[in-house]
């Protein structure tokens, strides 16, 4: 692989220029715009391979996004490459159920004990979605406990902002929800029990589920503290409520039995996404039998989609997962997560930066902050934003993707090895200085 390192370079700012002309913002997705790190051209990707993505214009990095989570055995894997080539050679989609989807279930049933039936969709946002409705379909009830700074997609109902505590309703985070679309919505705080009892002492019996990310994946990684998820279980089993676990992220990211296997916490209803997937469009939504079957067309509760369980989609996910199942991927990735955050930290206190690392299996953050750890989203607020957007530039100068945005995780793949590693300490040995100097 070529070592150029250098900025998103011509290519890149003409892709740019013209994306702007007929994408909003020049990216199909926000978060993959520069905004929150200054701004300027993001570097538009030709092509991957392992823990490398080389940019238009040749650049090569070190790559720490993963596309957000999928691609934990590292881009372009090649069992997972010739099974949607040979499924592709058999034709796209047909309207009609395939050996393919049943596979692909009966391998995340195996591998999800909590699940014993799933339904395939097309994305996180709809397995959130489905997961809503579907707990709302089967207790009966409206209300839904989420957690500020968790994110299950763009799904109206979950896109609201903190009230001035759990007990007011969902105000919207977005111009086009309305407020009664959010009327239902109480957000608590993450890693707090006490906001969670606060909101059932006064909605308890018309909750229909509380939803959580079991490691805190969007407002940077932030793991529950002891007893955090155990609390909600319980509360839940106290109130007839159910506990959904938006593993979107985590879903065999952090255990190949997903979070709820790495903390022995048992969910009612699993959103899954991105790993499920392989690479392609896939989530997923699964619980017990009983619950599942709500789910048209066995029970009232409608759900659909054109092209959920695409058969290139199921190809990737069953050759991704396949590998997964025995935990061999996962206990390979520790010593090198572990020897990237040691370095990390070396080189942050050499340049007297203050930097903390967190993480859960194979995915973990980088904070800007002398706390000693950060377990609530006011503790993310009080990092050190623009120490971040440095270290951001400083990294990607350098040869290393890193997300373009202080709020999210990084990813860690089978595919970094040795030399990748000590690429990113070399360049994180540069961007550190770089945060000093400011
Ligand atoms: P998608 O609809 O983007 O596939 O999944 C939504 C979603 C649901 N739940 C969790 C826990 C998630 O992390 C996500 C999506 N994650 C973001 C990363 N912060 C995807 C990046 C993006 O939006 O482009």
């Amino acid at each position: 692989m070529s070592s150029s390192h250098a900025r998103p370079g011509p290519r890149s700012i003409e892709l740019f220029e013209r994306a702007q002309r007929t994408i909003p913002g020049g990216v199909n997705s926000p978060a993959r715009a520069f905004n929150g790190v200054g701004g300027g051209a993001p570097a538009f990707i030709d092509r991957a391979k392992g823990a490398y993505i080389i940019d238009v214009d040749g650049n090569e990095y070190v790559d720490y996004v993963g596309s957000y989570g999928p691609m934990i055995l590292g881009h372009a894997d090649p069992q997972v490459i010739e099974a949607i080539q040979k499924q592709a050679a058999k034709g796209l989609s047909f309207g009609a159920p395939t050996g393919l989807e049943v596979e692909l279930a009966e391998l995340i049933c195996d591998m999800v004990g909590s699940i014993e039936s799933v339904r395939m969709v097309n994305s996180g946002t709809e397995a959130a979605m489905t997961a809503l409705r579907l707990a709302r379909g089967y207790t009966g009830r409206k209300k839904v406990i989420k957690f500020a700074g968790n994110y299950h997609g763009h799904v109206d109902a979950l896109l609201v902002n903190a009230g001035s505590g759990p007990l007011t309703l969902g105000i919207p985070g977005s111009p086009g929800i309305p407020e009664a679309v959010v009327a239902d919505t109480l957000v608590a705080t993450y890693n707090d029990l006490d906001s969670v009892a606060e909101a059932f002492a006064a909605h308890g019996d018309d909750i229909a589920c509380v939803m959580v990310e079991p490691v805190a994946g969007n407002m940077n990684c932030i793991p529950p503290v002891e007893g955090f998820l155990e609390g909600l279980r319980s509360l839940c089993d106290a109130h007839g409520t159910l506990l959904v676990f938006d593993e979107v992220m985590t879903g065999f990211r952090v255990h190949p039995g997903c979070a709820q296997a790495l903390f022995g916490v048992t969910p009612d209803v699993t959103a899954l996404g991105k790993i499920v997937g392989g690479g392609m469009p896939v989530g997923a939504v699964g619980a017990s039998r009983q619950v599942m079957e709500t789910l048209a067309p066995t029970g009232p509760v409608y759900q659909a989609g054109t092209l959920s369980g695409h058969p290139l989609g199921m190809a990737a996910g069953i050759a991704t997962l396949s590998q997964l199942a025995d935990g061999s991927v996962h206990r390979a990735i520790a010593p090198k997560l572990a020897t990237l955050r040691k370095g990390l930290a070396e080189h942050a206190t050499r340049h007297g930066v203050p930097f903390l690392t967190q993480a859960a299996g194979a995915m973990f953050g980088m904070f800007f902050t002398d706390q000693p750890r950060v377990e609530r989203f006011d503790d993310v607020a009080a990092c050190d934003i623009d120490g971040f957007s440095r270290f951001f530039h400083g990294m990607l100068d350098n040869g290393v993707y890193l997300a373009p945005a202080a709020f999210e995780a990084a990813f860690i793949s089978r595919a970094h090895d040795d030399e990748a590693i000590e690429r990113t300490l070399a360049a994180a040995d540069k961007a550190f200085a770089a945060v000093a100097q400011a």
